[in-house]
């Protein structure tokens, strides 16, 4: 398997799963040009990372990725199986990871795409904040007496938590301020699977493991 990423972006999840897995695989990481080369737009019609390279076949967009690497590695218990009880409940929280919080990300890191008028910028960036901590906050209610996402072992929900919940701790309202989230995060920093995605990356956790 080949996983095309950047350092700190929403691949680091596919990265971490990748690493829990435990079979050999690579990385590759994307600049912002080489995203939009043609023979990655081949592999990823949308320019952006993830995608994962399994055989003959290229797989874009990061909740399908999840999915497929808990289903074809099942020993590795990186999500409930699809005939259990909880395969719903990680399909709900990867769908809202995936398609509510993370959209709301790009508003606050790339408000240009989404107004035509300069002075535009700041308040989409504003908005994003309103709605990032809506996002946080349901996310961390519901993480409130559990120790992850979905059912009682880390899952691909968790990995996709983790450079999501990192983006957070640089906001006016950082991710610390939210408690249930910040203890997961920290569960997270400290698993070698996720440092050793760190060193590879050559990025280190935003979490501060000493407070
Ligand atoms: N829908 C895609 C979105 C992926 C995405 O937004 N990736 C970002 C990094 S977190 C990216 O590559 N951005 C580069 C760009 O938008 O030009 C997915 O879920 O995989």
């Amino acid at each position: 398997m080949k996983l095309f990423s950047a350092p700190g972006t929403c691949s680091t999840a596919m990265h971490i799963a990748l690493e829990w897995i435990g079979k050999p695989y690579e990385v590759e990481h994307l600049d912002h040009a080489a995203m939009k080369a043609p023979d990655y737009l081949e592999l990823n019609p949308s320019g952006v990372v993830p995608t994962l390279v399994d055989g003959d076949m290229a797989l874009p967009e990061g909740m399908a990725i999840l999915l497929y690497l808990v289903d074809q590695h099942p020993d590795a218990k990186i999500g409930p199986a699809p005939d259990s009880a909880e395969r719903k409940d990680l399909h709900r929280w990867l769908a809202y990871l995936t398609g509510t919080l993370h959209p709301y990300f790009w508003l606050h890191f790339t408000p240009m795409r989404f107004t035509v008028a300069p002075e535009g910028q700041p308040p989409v960036q504003a908005a994003s904040h309103i709605l990032i901590d809506k996002a946080l906050t349901q996310i961390d209610q519901h993480l409130e007496g559990r120790n992850w996402i979905v059912g009682d072992r880390k899952s691909v929900a968790d990995a996709f938590l983790y450079p999501m919940a990192s983006w957070g701790y640089d906001l006016d309202k950082p991710t610390s301020a939210y408690p249930n989230i910040d203890r997961v995060l920290r569960k997270l920093a400290s698993d070698p699977a996720v440092q050793k995605v760190h060193e590879m990356q050559g990025t280190s956790a935003r979490v501060d493991l000493a407070a």
